[in-house]
């Protein structure tokens, strides 16, 4: 039965197809679900009510396809977008999987290695271009380092802005409607990645040749592996104007990369985080890269992606309930008149905080 926190295409859900597509697949332990083919994915996303679906290129087109092969797989999937009225708001692409990256794509020490990782990228674009998506994302999850000894690092920076003034080259000649969102982690699958959080990508950025083509897109999980509040992560990134795409899912701290589904881990930040963007009127889209536990079948991956969709509806409903909470925000704004010049008068009043924070925990567990 739909409710009103049954999702809308208004509400820009998306998720990748190696999301609901997730095998279950761990260091320790082999598939526990089958392959999931990527027409069947936009059936699934579309019975659940999402509005997007991303990819990296080989989530679609297998990486020793040939040209009509792509082609033939291409054609297949957007038809079945098109049937189901499934969008494809971003693309990216795999420079992780295959062997040939297994000390990094474009900062590989290897020329051959950057240049295919180049050539694999712009295929990508185009692809994603193919697919209407105008957000592009790049996770350099083997951009790193088990021991330094392999290159000095500012090589690497070095290395990769190379690539992003190229990639950004590329698609200007193409005239492509495309923009760039540079993801985070700072380690896993590497024991470092360079570009460990996204405030080092907020600091590479204004360094490329075409800074406004290139912003961020931060995920929950990464920024709490590095330990950081990732809701202040987002409003840097917002307030910078670099927000232009985002990953939610969540993490307990101090773990390996969980990818667990939105707000499942940590509520509160998740609450906040749902606040913030809703406020604020961010526009993109709210894209879950998550997946189901191991334990589950195909109908828990259906459970899985439909909770990640609920809990940001119910989140977004509590913010709003949060807002027009009249006692909250007369204590948020009872201190804004505090004009006294002298130090003494200034520091008395508390700032009512406990209650505050009270008031926010009694919204979120429906006592309020
Ligand atoms: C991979 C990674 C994600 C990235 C994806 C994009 S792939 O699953 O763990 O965080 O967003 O390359
Ligand atoms: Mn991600
Ligand atoms: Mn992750």
């Amino acid at each position: 039965m739909p409710d009103s926190y049954s999702p809308r295409p208004e509400h820009r859900f998306s998720f990748g197809l190696w999301t609901v597509g997730n095998r279950g697949r761990d260091p320790f332990g082999d598939a526990v679900r089958p392959t999931l083919d990527p027409v069947e994915a936009v059936r699934l996303l579309a019975r659940v009510g999402a509005w997007g679906v991303s990819l990296h290129d080989n989530d679609l087109v297998p990486i020793d396809a040939t040209a009509a092969e792509r082609d033939r797989i291409v054609a297949e999937f957007k038809r079945a977008c098109k049937d189901h009225g499934l969008v494809v708001p971003m693309t990216t692409v795999n420079l992780f999987f295959d062997p040939v990256f297994r000390d990094g794509a474009f900062t590989s020490n290897q020329p051959g290695v950057r240049a295919y990782a180049l050539e694999k990228t712009k295929r990508a674009i185009d692809l994603g271009q193919e697919l209407g998506a105008k957000i592009f994302v790049l996770w350099g999850g083997r951009e790193g380092t088990e021991t330094d000894a392999c290159r000095r690092p500012d090589t690497a920076i070095k290395r990769l802005r190379e690539a992003l003034n190229q990639l950004c080259e590329y698609a200007l000649e193409q005239r492509y409607d495309v923009r760039l969102a540079m993801e985070a982690k700072p380690n896993e699958p590497r024991g470092d990645i360079y570009m460990a959080t996204t405030g080092a990508y907020l600091g590479l950025i204004p360094t490329l040749d075409h800074p406004d083509m290139v912003g961020v897109n931060p995920e929950v999980a990464h920024e709490q592996m590095a330990g950081l509040n990732f809701l202040h992560v987002v409003a840097q990134a917002w307030e910078s104007g670099k927000l232009f795409h985002i990953d939610l899912n969540d993490q307990m701290p101090g773990r390996y990369d969980q990818d667990y589904r939105f707000g499942s881990a940590n509520v509160k930040a998740a609450f906040w985080l749902v606040k913030f963007l809703e406020d604020v009127g961010y526009a993109g889209p709210r894209h879950f890269d998550a997946h189901a536990y191991r334990t589950e079948d195909a109908a828990g991956v259906e459970a899985f992606a439909r909770g990640c969709m609920r809990t940001y509806l119910i989140l977004k409903e509590r913010g709003e309930r949060w807002n027009a909470d009249r006692e909250i925000q007369s204590l948020l704004n009872a201190r804004s008149q505090d004009t006294a010049s002298d130090r003494a008068t200034l520091a008395a009043p508390g700032l009512g905080y406990e209650q505050l924070d009270q008031w926010t925990m009694e919204i979120l567990l429906g006592a309020r």
